[in-house]
């Protein structure tokens, strides 16, 4: 697919002196922030949208914490390849599809369209390679024969396919020694949330409750692909992130990011899959997870339906940069709840450091440059950014405008008016 179109990203290397310092990112696994171990060019993958609803305020959290990521990684001097899949075909968006009386090739062709003007307006770095599941199937099954040809999968009788004998596939998690290794989680922990994250725990038939589903052969009524000795049907959800991380940055890429609810069982079972299928590890070396933003004192969630839609908020005249700095005035490792005054101090701040970047000179902006990438690079502390363009703006009238500091609010915190 094509994602949405870049904004401008300025370099500041020839601008200011050094570079931006190397990123670390809290890692559950170590307890501790680290310094990502980048050789090179950096491999990063964060999971995309399920294409049902629009983008909220949580998925914008989400994407912003890795567009403030892929700009740390740049500004330190590294090539990065972005990769991120489109959910283009999955339970939840057939659901929708059908409560509503539309195709869901439709549904997700406009909300995949309102995605890519949302992280445009917010001025989000694209992808580089933005894979959708239906694009790629002969991929995704392809990965399938290759868990079946190790001997880790087996059949369970599924007596509604369409087809008399066909049967949904299953990973054996029994024979997969680092099945837990990225959440860290116990089985008690996996089993209570299993279910309400598109697991199938009490499916008979199946060897271990947590078994993950990699093919679903066809139902009436539902849509499925030509897939030879598997018979016709379509793919679990975790496969896809399996399969398109592995074609396009291989086993041990440096990140993998997503929301914190996909922790478990997303990002382990893509995690264990890919394992599975090469006999490597690890998948990921790193991850980084952003922490769920509530509304009205619940997760903001599509199928709750108590969201703060990005597009809603730009036809309603709201500048994208406003909603920006909400975002980045909230560290991506602590919840919070979106409450509609936290917009009207972002207006009113961006003004203020618009206005200053008219008159407030650049003579100090070294100093605030090199300050704000030490935040960054200190586990993406938006935060302590913002707060150091607040005293920045608050100092001396120079008479002059700020072109330095311009860029550099650019390229590192992608706000630019
Ligand atoms: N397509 C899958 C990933 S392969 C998916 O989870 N899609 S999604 O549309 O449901 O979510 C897109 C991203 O937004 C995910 O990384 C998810 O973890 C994140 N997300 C969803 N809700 C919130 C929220 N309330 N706060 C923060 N992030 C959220
Ligand atoms: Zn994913």
């Amino acid at each position: 697919m094509t994602p949405w179109a870049s904004p401008n990203l300025p370099r500041l290397q020839g601008t200011f002196p050094g570079k931006g310092h190397p990123l670390a990112l809290w890692q559950s696994r170590a307890a501790d922030v680290v310094p990502l171990q980048v050789d090179g060019s950096a491999g990063m993958y964060v999971c995309g949208i399920t294409p049902y609803d629009a983008t909220h305020m949580g998925h914008a959290a989400t994407y912003l914490t890795f567009d403030l990521a892929n700009r740390v990684l740049r500004d330190a001097g590294h090539e990065v390849r972005y990769v991120q899949n489109v959910t283009d075909i999955d339970d939840p968006l057939l659901e929708r599809a059908e409560r509503d009386g539309v195709d869901w090739r439709d549904l997700a062709t406009s909300e995949i369209e309102l995605f890519h003007s949302d992280m445009a307006a917010l001025r989000v770095l694209p992808p580089d390679h933005y894979v959708g599941v239906v694009e790629t199937m002969d991929r995704h099954v392809a990965t399938i024969r290759g868990l079946v040809a190790k001997g880790v999968t087996y059949t369970v009788p599924t007596p509604d396919a369409v087809e008399a004998g066909a049967q949904d596939i299953y990973l054996d998690l029994s024979t997969q020694p680092t099945f837990g290794d990225e959440s860290g989680w116990s089985r008690e922990q996996m089993l209570e949330v299993f279910a309400d994250r598109g697991g199938d725990p009490d499916r008979a038939g199946k060897r271990d409750a947590l078994d993950p589903l990699l093919w679903r052969v066809e139902r009436a009524g539902e849509p499925a692909w030509d897939a030879g000795e598997l018979h016709r049907g379509r793919p679990g959800w975790h496969l896809e992130c399996t399969t398109i991380a592995l074609d396009h940055l291989g086993m041990g890429f440096d990140l993998q990011g997503g929301g914190t609810d996909l922790i478990f069982p997303h990002h382990e079972m893509s995690a264990v899959q890919a394992v599975a299928l090469t006999g490597e590890a690890p998948f990921a070396k790193a991850y980084a997870h952003q922490a769920m933003v509530a509304y009205d004192g619940e997760k903001m969630s599509k199928s709750k339906g108590n969201l703060v839609r990005v597009s809603d908020l730009c036809r309603a005249g709201v500048d994208p940069m406003a909603i920006r700095m909400v975002l980045l005035d909230h560290h991506y490792r602590t919840e919070w709840e979106y409450t509609d005054g936290m917009l009207d101090a972002a207006v009113k701040r961006w003004d203020r450091w618009t206005r200053a970047l008219a008159t407030r000179g650049d003579d100090s902006a070294a100093e605030l440059v090199d300050g704000i990438r030490a935040a960054l690079a200190n586990d993406l502390d938006s935060p302590t950014a913002l707060q150091l363009v607040d005293d920045w703006a608050a100092g001396p009238d120079l008479g002059a405008p700020s072109p330095h500091v311009t860029d550099a609010l650019d390229a590192l915190l992608g706000l630019r008016a």
